[in-house]
């Protein structure tokens, strides 16, 4: 859910859009008769349209007409198509890293941290998720929820399920879910609802099918707020956590020196694939002692002073199930060290968790 990405798996697949198909999906949409943008989804075959509001109507959302009349609101938005088709962000970490670690966003999330300490400390220990995690992800996303986006949801999906044919099927799915979410689970009419280009929502950047599957009413009320209620927002954050297998306590990653002929290790990638026993055979050791048998992977990132050698655990992968990038998961969780030391806390990197006496955690 980066910058103004969407949460879960988007991103990654985002990346991997090639710049042909998106620039030929930018070419239909310009191709378009002026009119079909100005009357929303007119260039939308009907045949289309109306099987997908049966679709949504046979699976308990609204009626067929009920969404067809709202699809006839969608606009397609070529600023969509063109955010969209964007490279996905090829940055080394010694560029990305200055646009989340900065003093601002470190104390905005002490701010935060301050402001709902109770709640995300009874949260985190409910759901074993550091606090500062859940602070630095809405820190990342949305800046602490100033920055929530300004496209109409009912766009951006319509606009990606209709008009994208790359990521059609994908957004088509968002766009059904949307549909099937009702009142309980959103805050605004679906006409008013705002986000990101790529249609996440709220202070976490949810995408439609991850407030389905995860989000969490936090403040009781049989409601769920993602805009409004930083309850439901941390509690969802949390869960989204949780339910992707983050080891409370466990390790989130480790800076190793490797040794003068370290084996090369390919393939690496988010994955703990390979012991930590054998990375430390193949010339990888970690600076501070972990478990042999504990599974990772190796991330080589070009940072300021040449490549910074990291072992990554299944916590760090966890981070990357928000999003794909490792270079997110890394910003998030030093963001949420260095919001944990200004708290007066310290987030133990050997155990992925905030220790001293202010923290008040229980996970
Ligand atoms: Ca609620």
């Amino acid at each position: 859910m980066n910058i103004q990405q969407k949460p879960d798996t988007l991103f990654d697949r985002l990346r991997n859009v090639s710049t042909a198909l998106a620039l030929f999906a930018l070419a239909l949409i310009v191709a378009l008769p002026m009119a079909a943008s100005a009357v929303g989804m007119a260039a939308v075959p009907e045949s289309e349209q109306r099987a997908f509001a049966a679709e949504v109507a046979a699976a308990g959302g609204p009626s067929t007409d009920s969404v067809l009349a709202t699809l006839a609101e969608a606009r397609i938005q070529s600023s969509i198509l063109a955010a969209i088709a964007r490279p996905a962000e090829k940055k080394p970490w010694k560029d990305y890293r200055p646009i989340f670690l900065t003093d601002e966003r470190v104390d905005g999330g002490r701010v935060f941290y301050e402001e709902h300490r109770e709640l995300l400390d009874r949260i985190a220990a409910e759901y074993g998720v550091p606090a500062e995690i859940i602070v630095a992800i809405i820190g990342v996303e949305t800046r602490y929820g100033r920055i929530t986006g300004s496209y109409r949801v009912l766009d951006a999906l319509s606009t990606l399920a209709f008009h994208y044919p790359p990521r059609a099927p994908f957004f088509r799915s968002e766009l059904k879910q949307l549909f099937l979410l009702g009142d309980m689970h959103l805050a605004y009419p679906i006409d008013e609802l705002k986000g990101s280009y790529a249609g996440a929502m709220g202070w976490g950047q949810f995408m439609p099918s991850s407030i389905a599957s995860y989000a969490r009413d936090g403040d009781g009320d049989s409601r769920i707020d993602l805009w409004n209620s930083v309850p439901d927002i941390v509690a969802s954050v949390a869960n989204y956590f949780s339910r992707h297998g983050w080891e409370t306590g466990a390790p989130v990653a480790e800076r190793v020196h490797p040794v003068a002929n370290a084996r090369r290790v390919e393939p690496n990638g988010l994955e703990p694939v390979y012991s930590v026993e054998q990375m430390e055979i193949w010339g990888y050791a970690p600076v501070s002692h972990v478990d042999p048998q504990r599974a990772s992977n190796l991330l080589v990132l070009e940072a300021d002073r040449g490549d910074e050698y990291w072992l990554t655990f299944k916590n760090f992968y966890v981070i990357s199930r928000y999003n794909r990038s490792p270079l997110y998961s890394m910003a998030v969780w030093q963001l949420a060290q260095k919001i944990a030391q200004t708290m007066g806390t310290t987030m133990d990197t050997t155990t992925g968790t905030a220790t001293g006496a202010a923290a008040g955690m229980a996970g």
